[in-house]
């Protein structure tokens, strides 16, 4: 049985959100499982031409109206980000950061110039977009930044600094960087051909190795005044963004729980240990049914929020109630399927380990599991913990 029918799921969906969720199924069975686990062993992916054939697919920025974006609800979104990271947590990291981070950055504060020259283009996957928050002394804690834009007497800006560990960052076309200027924090436009831009694939990953991750160097790097994100000032705008981002991840991470499940049932059914399969011993039976439970939970809490989301009504607090509960049962969900594999739970033939090693990934980034409790920690009590 599908896990998620135990819940009727399918139920909670409109005939529209199924069809975009089969489809990317689909395209998902077809042009990706059939190259994740070399793309993750191999720790390289090609980003460039999965973002065409994403963009053909009409996911890229599918959730923002207008310049070639389809308008789609938040849950539709929700499900195709579900979709893709069902076969890797790295593939839904793109499809994030483009639609989420990159575009959505432009989309909310863009000049119309801005929306008019980037949004069809990384629509379609022609262009390809990474977000640059993080720095090598300022994660969780983004007004720690250093980076900085300074006007000159032209009018020109010029930034400093380094970024790190931002996806997409050395095969992306357009940069969308947080820099601190002598006003408050401001988004820029960063074409990646701007003499001053350098960027450095990060190896040696032991997570999200279907995933391009980089360093940015911005070196007196010299932009027009135009530039700026109009709309965003303070770090109001970079967490504005992050709020998109983290909301496909509550749908995304279950992705990576369910096929982690999934295929652990399947093995459970048969493969034989003292002359039984393995799906019939109580123990057995007792991780399946608490993963699917955890499961079925999450996707109640993922649709919930999902339609706070399209009616407008949700909140950064209730997006981190959501982001801190899927990720971290999704991880003890694909944990817990590795068992069942036994020996063979430990190589790349199978998912879950691959789910597991990426989902440690995710609970780091788009704020770790303890900026979340914070976040949470505070709307309870109205204390402010971080500091
Ligand atoms: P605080 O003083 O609370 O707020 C500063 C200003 O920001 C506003 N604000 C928000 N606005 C929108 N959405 C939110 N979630 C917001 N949270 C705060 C707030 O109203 C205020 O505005 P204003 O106008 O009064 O200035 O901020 P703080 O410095 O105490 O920090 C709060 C904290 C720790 C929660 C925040 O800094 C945080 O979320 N830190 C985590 C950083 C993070 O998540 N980084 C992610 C980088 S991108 C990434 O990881 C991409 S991964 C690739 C992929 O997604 O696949
Ligand atoms: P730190 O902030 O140094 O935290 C270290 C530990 O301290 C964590 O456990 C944290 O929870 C804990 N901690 C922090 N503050 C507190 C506190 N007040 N109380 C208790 N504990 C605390 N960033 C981007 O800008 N763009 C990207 O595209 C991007 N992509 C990424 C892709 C990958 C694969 C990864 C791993 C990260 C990516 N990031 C990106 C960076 C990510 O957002 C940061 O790693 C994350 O925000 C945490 O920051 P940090 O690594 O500096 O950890």
């Amino acid at each position: 049985m599908d896990p998620f029918e135990l819940y009727a799921i399918d139920g909670l969906l409109t005939d529209e959100e199924r069809a975009i969720r089969d489809t990317v199924r689909d395209f998902g069975a077809k042009e990706l499982r059939p190259h994740i686990a070399t793309w993750f062993d191999e720790g390289r992916v090609p980003a460039r031409d999965l973002a065409k054939q994403l963009g053909a697919l009409g996911i890229l920025g599918m959730h923002l109206k207008g310049y070639g974006c389809a308008g789609t609800g938040a849950v539709a979104y929700g499900l195709a980000c579900q979709e893709m990271e069902a076969v890797d947590s790295g593939l839904r990291s793109l499809v994030s950061v483009q639609g989420s981070l990159a575009m959505y950055a432009i989309h909310a504060y863009g000049s119309e110039e801005q929306k008019q020259e980037w949004l069809p283009g990384m629509a379609a996957g022609e262009k390809l977009g990474c977000f640059g928050l993080t720095e090598p002394d300022a994660g969780s804690n983004p007004a720690g930044m250093r980076t900085s834009a300074k006007r000159d007497a032209s009018g020109d800006w010029v930034l400093n600094g380094t970024k790190l560990w931002i996806t997409n960052g050395s095969v992306a076309d357009v940069a969308i960087v947080w820099a601190r200027t002598d006003d408050r924090i401001r988004g820029f436009v960063v074409p990646t051909d701007s003499n001053g831009f350098s960027a450095n694939e990060i190896h040696q990953k032991l997570s999200l190795r279907a995933s391009v991750s980089s360093e940015l160097v911005l070196d007196d790097l010299r932009l027009p005044a135009d530039a700026v994100l109009p709309g965003a000032a303070g770090l109001g705008g970079p967490l504005g963004c992050l709020n998109e981002a983290r909301f496909g991840i509550i749908f995304g991470s279950l992705g990576a729980a369910r096929d982690s499940l999934e295929t652990a049932l399947d093995y459970a059914k048969t493969r034989e240990v003292f002359d039984k399969p393995l799906a019939a011993y109580q123990l057995t039976q007792q991780k399946l049914a608490d993963m699917a439970v955890e499961l079925g939970n999450g996707m109640l809490l993922a649709m919930h929020l999902g339609r706070l989301k399209e009616a407008g009504t949700i909140t950064p607090e209730q997006v981190s109630v959501g982001k801190l509960n899927n990720v971290r049962k999704s991880l003890a969900i694909a944990r817990e399927a590795r068992t069942i594999l036994g020996a063979n739970g430990i190589s790349l033939e199978y998912s879950p380990i691959r789910h597991a090693a990426n989902l440690e990934s995710v609970l780091t980034y788009e704020g770790t599991t303890e900026v979340h409790t914070l976040v949470v920690g505070k709307a309870l009590t109205g204390e402010n913990a971080f500091s």
